[in-house]
């Protein structure tokens, strides 16, 4: 179900730009990703440092990694076991669920981050999706600006293999086509693939969207300002051996399953710190 939407690099016609014909809410005026200027953000200093729970534990049931045509997705097998890892941000200290964490990346030679920073595109972009715990359900989630809180990610290519990012690396090849998934023993926990906690304080905050149809202006948006160091060859696994929805007899690389910036419009970007 749900309208084809696309990006580029898979074939032009239904990419980003097309969006707003298939679904209206691309269209509106808090979409995400934007580019963050730097110059531009206010400080505020009501922004503390997030609170994570559950992301120090290797869950107790199992990572299932996925290929949904248009990422490399992790899922958590059974509520019962993402009920244990949450967030609580805002001043309200709400509290948020995780459901789900995936990737945003480019090609061999190119960036492919969603978010900007001062017009800067990274290689690849990492989000892990939360629920507002107040909402029964993710359709009612939806219904409301604060329903879903995403923390953004971005990578920066170091030297060395990241070893935390081994098991999703290695489980790349069985998540080739579109609908493959594999469970993997849930042996890390979710903080091994982010940058030491001790990092995290300096984020910034956004109203937007999900950046994929149906766009729904639904999200709190966190992206950090520490990037997670990842190898160029941990990089590669993701362009090269992931595959979008085959048309016909041809198999097409994952690449460049990125949307491009929005307008900020009418909106306000702030920073945890200066
Ligand atoms: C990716 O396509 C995920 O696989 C989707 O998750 C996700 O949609 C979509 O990105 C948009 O999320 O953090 N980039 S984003 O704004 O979480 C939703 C699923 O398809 C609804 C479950
Ligand atoms: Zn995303």
């Amino acid at each position: 179900p749900g309208v084809p939407w696309c990006y580029d690099s898979q074939d032009p016609k239904c990419g980003p730009r097309y969006w707003k014909d298939l679904a209206k809410g691309c269209g509106g005026d808090n979409q995400s990703p934007i580019n963050i200027d730097r110059r531009k953000v206010q400080r505020d200093r009501n922004l503390g440092d997030i609170l994570f729970e559950g992301y120090d534990q290797a869950p107790p049931g199992k990572w299932k990694l996925m290929n949904n045509g248009h990422t490399a997705m992790m899922r958590l097998e059974g509520e019962s076991v993402s009920e244990h890892i949450n967030i609580t941000i805002g001043i309200l200290l709400e509290k948020y669920r995780a459901l789900q964490f995936h990737f945003h990346w480019g090609t061999l030679k190119g960036n492919g981050s969603e978010h900007t920073i001062d017009g800067d595109q990274f290689p690849m972009e990492l989000h892990v999706v939360h629920m507002n715990t107040k909402y029964k359900t993710f359709s009612e989630a939806k219904g409301h600006p604060n329903g879903l809180a995403v923390l953004g990610f971005l990578y920066k290519v170091s030297d060395a293999d990241n070893s935390n990012y081994n098991t999703i690396v290695a489980g790349l090849k069985n998540i080739s086509r579109q609908g493959d998934s594999v469970d993997l023993a849930s042996t890390f926990c979710l903080n091994n693939l982010l940058p030491s906690m001790a990092n995290l304080s300096k984020y910034y905050r956004y109203q937007g969207s999900l950046t994929t149809p149906d766009c729904a202006e639904v999200v709190v948006w966190t992206l950090f300002e520490e990037p997670i160091l990842i190898s160029q060859s941990q990089l590669n696994a993701f362009v090269n051996t992931v595959h979008f929805p085959a048309t016909g007899a041809s198999l097409m690389k994952m690449t460049n399953n990125f949307r491009p910036p929005q307008p900020l419009k009418n909106r306000k970007v702030y920073a945890s710190k200066d």
